[in-house]
């Protein structure tokens, strides 16, 4: 099965490669050649479905092939949830690094660091069936960075074994991380036998 994977992150590209790698699917970055130039949508959605949803949907009507999306964010207790769907631009900010700097001055003094990733997978086919997949993990907020792996928030994301997300490799991160959640259900759901 020929897949596009709809997203424009090249760590999730790599984290959803690395997953899926068992189902045997071919796995198309946006910029493989034998694709048509494909454009994602402006991400208007409130919800990490719906914004999937839009990733996914516009992938596979371009290409003409199913599409695999993922939307996902990092919510914050003491920001009531915040940055959430948002985390893309936290702060107005184009970069990660400033991103992160920002992160750390919203909670500069704050006691309450417990905060959760989310990623929603939607795998959208060119007839309109769709099929989503959500993963959590919890964890809290570093007082600055730690790690070189990864990508995003993940060198100030703590897990409950003392590591930061950044410290993992891929397969490490993938056994414990929101998206290696969602993408293991998916695998589950597409694993042999079951209907593709
Ligand atoms: P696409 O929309 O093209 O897939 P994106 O990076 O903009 O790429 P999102 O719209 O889903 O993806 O925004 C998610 C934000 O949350 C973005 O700033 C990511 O860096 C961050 N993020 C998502 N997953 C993460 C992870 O596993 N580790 C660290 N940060 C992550």
């Amino acid at each position: 099965l020929r897949v596009v994977v709809a997203t424009s992150n090249p760590g999730k590209v790599t984290e959803i490669r690395e997953a899926l790698s068992g189902l045997g699917w071919d796995l198309l970055a946006l910029d493989d050649a034998s694709l048509p130039t494909i454009t994602l949508p402006e991400e208007t959605g409130t919800t990490y479905e719906e914004n999937a949803a839009l990733k996914a949907c516009a992938a596979a009507l371009q290409s003409g092939l199913p599409a695999l999306a993922d939307d996902s964010g990092l919510e914050v207790s003491a920001l009531n949830g915040d940055p959430g769907v948002f985390s893309a631009r936290f702060g107005n900010l184009d970069s990660a690094t400033a991103r992160n700097v920002h992160l750390l001055e919203q909670l500069r003094g704050k006691k309450d660091r417990a905060a959760k990733f989310v990623s929603v997978l939607l795998l959208a086919y060119p007839d309109g069936h769709l099929e989503s997949y959500r993963g959590e993990v919890a964890g809290e907020i570093l007082e600055g960075p730690r790690g070189e792996a990864g990508f995003g928030y993940d060198p100030l994301f703590l897990l409950p074994d003392g590591r930061s997300m950044a410290e993992l490799s891929v397969q490490e991160k993938r056994a414990v991380s929101h998206r290696g959640r969602a993408l293991e259900a998916l695998k589950a759901a597409h694993a042999a036998g079951a209907p593709e």
